[in-house]
């Protein structure tokens, strides 16, 4: 995801931060640099520009110049404004009317709302635990409706039973006395794809949303259309009012474009994004946790959370407040293992985790093997209770015994205890606010890895 922007501002960001002081011209240059990389990566000029604005007199403020780490500082004030222009803080899903609360999905053919109704139900029910129906409108494209409900039947979903040739206000108004019948807290809308300049279709979205009175209209837009996806937020919203934005397709976005002009030109804030087809890939967004991965620092929170999903709420708190603590025991690495798979093996995690980029290259390179997954579960798990919270207590003959109740060599045991010390140093190091620079992983925990 965003590759692109993020290799080229961490070549920006490597020189300024290999320089052991900055002149003003070298400042400049570098701002030059970043204004280029923003439009290269899609980014609309107006928030280029105004960003560029934003940081220019900062990051050429004497106290940053002559700081001891002037590079350093830039970087911070580059992501301080990056997390501005993307919106500051996660807005969220607003569930907050009477049961059962609608939200209607609004957008263009083909950018995702089907796959994003159905994962939002989803998240719905697991993060928020309300009973969810999905309601299909659209009565255009042959089959729409079977995709919606084949899609909530395989995710254990309920879904408003179709009814051959009814129409979507018809539709509508049965969904709602279902719902009231069957107590369904949350209901769905799927609609058609449509377009601004189709006025018939929009003023249906209309008459729905009296009937409905919904608490959120999300438009979901497709991340590769770029700028397009910008525009239509911006139209989609003068005639039909939108509250929220779902960003499809951002696995597949290099640039990253659309989510960085999206809040700023629209006013409509991201809420969701899509990581992917399953229906596991939409994430909440964040824009620090955004704005971090793009800076190529990594998402520990993310990587927490997804490894936690099938975890209680409070749990998942309770991981990250221990992270952002720098408490990280044997416990949550083995959590961590065990979802590696599900979140498409340890490149997946790696992504998430700071030096993103250097790391997945150096990872092809040594050709990880999936089995050291397996083995490192076996091994943590012939620990006791007191040794995986204390780590440091495994000394020579508990290593031993580790060993034989695990089937794992001895050195290998050496391997994931070296291994899980610097990781555990470097969130001690997050926690206290300290920035990962990538490329800060070092090579010998890489070796570990092999
Ligand atoms: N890679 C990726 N694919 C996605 C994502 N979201 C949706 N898709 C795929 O995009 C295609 C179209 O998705 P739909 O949900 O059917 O789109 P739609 O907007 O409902 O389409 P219409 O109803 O025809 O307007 C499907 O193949 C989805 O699997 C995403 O976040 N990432
Ligand atoms: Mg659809």
């Amino acid at each position: 995801m965003f590759e692109n922007l993020t290799n080229k501002l961490e070549k920006i960001f490597s020189k300024l931060k290999n320089a052991p002081s900055l002149t003003e011209d070298q400042v400049e240059s570098g701002l030059k640099e970043i204004r280029l990389a923003l439009l290269e990566a899609d980014v609309a000029l107006q928030v280029v520009k105004e960003f560029i604005t934003n940081i220019k007199p900062k990051a050429l403020g004497q106290e940053i110049i002559k700081s001891t780490s002037p590079g350093q500082m830039i970087v911070k004030i580059v992501y301080d404004e990056l997390v501005n222009i993307l919106g500051s803080k996660h807005e969220k899903l607003n569930l907050k009317a009477v049961p059962p609360v609608s939200l209607l999905v609004v957008g263009l053919q083909g950018s995702g709302k089907t796959t994003s109704a159905a994962k939002l139900a989803l998240t719905i029910e697991k993060n928020f635990k309300k009973k969810v129906m999905l309601v299909s409108l659209d009565v255009y494209r042959p089959a729409a409706q079977e995709q919606l409900k084949l899609l909530a039947e395989t995710n254990n979903i309920q879904c408003l039973p179709i009814v051959e040739k009814q129409q979507p206000i018809d539709i509508t108004k049965r969904a709602l006395n279902t719902a009231n019948l069957n107590g369904s807290e949350v209901i769905i809308f799927d609609t058609a794809g449509r377009t601004q300049i189709d006025l018939p279709m929009m003023t249906e979205i209309k008459q729905i949303k009296e009937i409905i009175n919904p608490s959120e209209t999300i438009l979901v837009a497709d991340s590769l259309t770029g700028q397009i996806a910008v525009n239509v937020a911006k139209e989609f919203d003068s005639s039909v009012n939108i509250s929220g934005i779902i960003l499809t397709r951002v696995d597949g976005d290099s640039r990253g474009g659309a989510a960085l002009s999206m809040k700023h030109i629209s006013g409509k804030p991201i809420k969701f994004v899509g990581v992917g087809e399953k229906i596991t890939d939409l994430e909440i967004f964040h824009p620090e946790r955004f704005a971090n991965r793009i800076l190529g620092m990594g998402d520990i929170v993310t990587l927490v959370e997804k490894a936690q999903q099938d975890l209680s709420e409070e749990k998942i708190k309770e991981t990250e407040e221990e992270l952002k603590k720098g408490i990280f025991t044997m416990d949550s690495y083995l959590a961590q293992l065990r979802q590696m798979k599900k979140m498409g093996g340890m490149e997946g995690v790696m992504s998430m985790l700071p030096g993103m980029n250097k790391m997945k290259d150096k990872m092809d390179q040594a050709n990880i093997d999936e089995k050291m997954l397996v083995e490192n579960e076996a091994i943590i798990l012939s620990m006791t209770k007191k040794e995986k919270e204390n780590p440091k207590i495994i000394s020579g003959s508990r290593r031993k015994r580790i060993s034989i109740g695990s089937g794992v060599d001895v050195t290998k045991i050496n391997k994931l205890l070296k291994q899980f010390k610097m990781m555990s140093d470097m969130m001690k190091k997050m926690s206290k606010g300290q920035k990962i620079p990538s490329g800060m992983i070092p090579d010998e925990m890489l070796n570990q890895l092999k």
